[in-house]
């Protein structure tokens, strides 16, 4: 029998508009841009993946515009004709061809691991190996920069049931300011919800250490990439200092930063996220390696839309433990959607698509409406 081979891969830049300012340490955006993938094969399945980033170039060093030259000027040509089937070898044909790229081979991988699951006729996650739960926590983000719209935002999604854990991001303010902004929604909401910090590497260690003493009391649950993510060592001092749990995210990419933090102890949690690892095979190794070290999990996010968060889905279904939920919620920040059927978030959890592959379908007309190049 002939392997189906890959006939062609495209990439498309998708421009959505958000539903709110979303206020980080490094860019405020106003929309995000999607990469969207579509691999054709020989025996007519598509598969789709994406590979999205958050602020140009200002989070991490692929930008969409450079993960679409990336696809169609190396990784597209260099998979043409190969298996279909035989992802490990497709990958591994990606590694020789292309340094990092890490975004762009995962939105690749996850398009061959839809086609081959509607090939099938199985999910990802069953084609990974089975989900071990069908549903995932998932929290959200308050970051219009407003302390009392935060608050409002916050008590209006705990009445709904969508989200009970909310994580704040900081970073662009004085540190003084960021504590109180922090510590009014911590005292507003109290019990009722968690509350996490997202510094996006924005402090130095000392305003850090300051800091975290002010949250630690304020009873904020975890601190996430306080400083920046080549100061390991000052991390592992962070994390031995204080009791409130410390979380890399930029610190950590594949299986060999897990490595390299389990050796310092410098994270109590890991933030995984299959774009920083190159896809879902990738990511599943990285947690695989926290896991062993006794480092807790988190599965987090890029703000994909919902092709990117149900590929982390599916990913993050597979995880034996999964402690600190997830923040996959990528899809509610966006304004509209270019899937006709989209995630649904209900009791403070996302539902794992159980139809063949990513368990998604495109909607053309929107793809064509929001595609850049119309
Ligand atoms: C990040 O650094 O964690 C995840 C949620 C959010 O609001 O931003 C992202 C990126
Ligand atoms: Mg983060």
């Amino acid at each position: 029998m002939n392997p189906v081979t890959i006939n062609s891969v495209e990439a498309i830049l998708v421009d959505l508009p958000t539903i709110r300012a979303h206020q980080l340490a490094m860019a405020v955006m106003q929309r995000q841009t999607l990469v969207i993938v579509r691999l054709r094969c020989s025996d007519g399945i598509e598969g789709i993946g994406e590979a999205t980033t958050i602020g140009g170039l200002s989070y991490g060093e692929e930008s969409p515009e450079g993960i679409k030259l990336a696809i169609d000027t190396y990784l597209a040509p260099a998979l043409a004709g190969l298996d279909a089937a035989n992802i490990h070898a497709a990958m591994r044909r990606l590694e020789t061809v292309a340094r990092g790229n890490r975004f762009a081979k995962s939105a690749l991988e996850s398009a061959l691991l839809d086609a081959q699951g509607k090939r099938l006729g199985v999910s990802v996650s069953t084609l990974l190996g089975g989900a071990v739960r069908a549903s995932l926590p998932v929290l959200w983000t308050l970051a219009s920069g407003d302390t009392a719209r935060d608050i409002e935002e916050a008590e209006s999604l705990l009445a709904s049931r969508r989200h009970n854990t909310f994580k704040l991001k900081v970073g662009r303010r004085a540190v003084a300011d960021d504590v109180a902004h922090v510590s009014r929604i911590k005292q507003a909401l109290g019990e009722r919800a968690r509350v996490t910090v997202d510094v996006n590497q924005a402090w130095n260690e000392a305003d850090a250490a300051g800091a975290i003493a002010r949250l630690e009391a304020a009873g904020v649950d975890l601190i996430e990439q306080p400083i920046p993510r080549a100061n390991l060592a000052g991390m592992a001092r962070l994390a031995a200092r204080f009791v409130v749990p410390i979380m890399a995210d930029e610190a950590i990419n594949g299986p060999e930063d897990a490595l390299a933090i389990a050796r310092l102890g410098a994270a109590d949690v890991l933030a995984l996220k299959i774009a920083k690892s190159g896809g879902i095979h990738e990511m599943l190794r990285t947690a695989a390696v926290g896991d062993a070290a006794g480092m807790s999990l988190y599965g987090g996010t890029m703000l994909e839309g919902s092709v990117g968060s149900i590929a982390s889905a599916h990913g993050f279904a597979c995880l034996p433990r999964l402690s600190w939920g997830t923040e996959l919620f990528g899809p509610l920040l966006l304004k509209d959607d270019i899937v006709a059927n989209p995630p649904r978030y209900a009791d403070f959890e996302m539902e794992i698509p159980s139809g063949p592959g990513l368990g998604l379908e495109l909607d053309e007309d929107k793809l064509a409406f929001y595609r850049r190049d119309r």
